[in-house]
């Protein structure tokens, strides 16, 4: 590939060289300089004694023992990729903290970037003293230990969460693909089918609704619509591998895949059966979808699908032209993503991008297309469409349907803005 600059924004780039173009050769496509990554952790610049064809310093006698860190952690040179801890919501009881989505690849979210959101802090559970109670509607209502849980018959599956307010409409919107739409995460989930343990207790007739309530100082209550409760729902107490961590939920979680994040009850105690929903705080006060004729929608169970680049995104910078791959994530409450497409010229033309496989339901899925950066300033952005058929929106399309009252379920398409420069920032701002 040669730089002539004379090459369309648009212009895909040859299948190989994919790296030579400026006479710059070295160093990373997208530079580091995230915002909000600790200067400390940046590398510093090279020492040529450590480069080709010198042997680095670090051959020259053997690194740190093995047993110095028992539990793992990642380089000292990733100290930079935290969560991003919401300045809003300061109160130490009710919380926000955003995974890095800008510093992560593939679909998977580490366990101690996971996305938190909690209304009541986070409980120090003794899972030895933790128990589920299943009463209400059922013919046996039973009271699970831990280990009881543990003895049904386990299923392991990929899904995201996503809180309903990731954005909010009436906030800032801020610099990085974090602050934007941080409040969304993907783990492998170990646990039982609830209908399992429904199952074991035996559901009456009149068994509508089933609600869950958390061991932690909200109490935090939501209804679930008994359908779920016999289809993909869980009660999950493992997070990628090992338990769950106490931001998630430690020891027992419902998981209710594609539903908003709020009704992924953690630190769950108790499942009741009933006939009508309980109305809690969640589903009144809370979490409900005014409306421009003055209605407030309750009960809005899917997250719509919806997608962001992560790479090039806010707060990054594009330091050579030439390739460059564009690379983000995609997801629905309602099934699979069919497709992605992206545009590189402000929503004008869109390109199919190629979709990572294996692709999940209701989980992340990873896109990329290759592209080829001349130099002049540009507009990126990526749109889901779901196996239902159903397209993500932009922000106009959206607030034109829902009005200015509208504060949760905000799905739309999100622009980057990229100067001649190659600063990428919020291209909504
Ligand atoms: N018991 C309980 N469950 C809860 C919450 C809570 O505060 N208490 N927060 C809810 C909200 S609003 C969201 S978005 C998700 C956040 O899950 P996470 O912290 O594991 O990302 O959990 C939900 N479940
Ligand atoms: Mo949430």
């Amino acid at each position: 590939m040669t730089d002539d600059d004379t090459g369309a924004a648009t212009r895909p780039p040859s299948r190989r060289e994919f790296l030579r173009a400026s006479g710059a050769m070295a160093g990373g496509a997208v530079a580091g300089g995230l915002a909000g990554r600790a200067a400390a952790a940046e590398p510093a610049a090279p020492d040529a004694a450590n480069l080709p064809p010198n042997v680095p310093e670090w051959m020259k006698a053997p690194g740190e023992p093995m047993g110095n860190e028992p539990y793992g952690t990642p380089s000292v040179y990733e100290k930079g990729v935290v969560r991003n801890i919401s300045k809003t919501l300061k109160q130490y009881i009710s919380a926000s903290g955003r995974t890095p989505l800008q510093d992560l690849d593939g679909i998977i979210t580490p366990n101690g970037l996971f996305y938190e959101r909690h209304h009541g802090g986070v409980p120090t559970i003794d899972p030895a003293q933790h128990r589920l109670m299943v009463h209400g509607l059922v013919e046996r209502p039973l009271i699970f230990t831990m280990e009881d849980i543990r003895r049904f018959p386990s299923q392991s599956r990929i899904h995201f969460i996503e809180c309903s307010g990731n954005p909010v409409y009436t906030r800032p919107y801020g610099k990085t693909a974090s602050d934007l739409v941080g409040l969304v995460s993907c783990a492998e989930w170990t646990g039982v089918p609830l209908k399992t343990v429904l199952a074991e207790a035996g559901l009456e007739d009149g068994a509508r609704w089933v609600v869950a309530e958390g061991a932690d100082a909200a109490a935090l209550t939501r209804s679930v619509p008994i359908e779920k409760c016999l289809d993909d729902a869980m009660l999950v107490y493992s997070q990628n591998g090992e338990r769950l961590r106490p931001q998630q939920g430690y020891p027992l979680r419902l998981l209710l895949p594609g539903f908003e994040g709020n009704m992924n009850v953690k630190w769950l105690r108790r499942l009741k059966v009933t006939t009508e929903p309980a109305y809690s705080r969640e589903e009144t006060s809370k979490y409900t979808d005014l409306m421009p004729d003055g209605t407030a929608r309750e009960f809005t169970f899917h997250m719509e699908a919806k997608s962001i680049i992560t790479r090039p995104s806010g707060g990054q910078k594009l330091t050579v032209r030439g390739f460059h791959e564009i690379t983000g994530i995609a997801w629905s409450g309602h099934g699979k993503i069919a497709r992605v497409e992206v545009s590189v010229d402000g929503g004008h033309d869109w390109q199919t991008a190629e979709l990572q496989e294996p692709v999940l339901t209701r989980a992340l899925t990873r896109f990329r297309l290759p592209w080829h950066w001349n130099g002049e300033p540009a507009m990126i952005q990526s749109r889901a469409v779901d196996e239902t058929g159903y397209v993500q929106p932009t922000l106009q399309e959206l607030l034109a349907v829902r009005g200015s009252n509208h504060f949760y379920h905000n799905n739309a398409i999100w622009p980057w803005r990229i100067d001649a420069a190659g600063e990428v920032t919020n291209g909504q701002a």
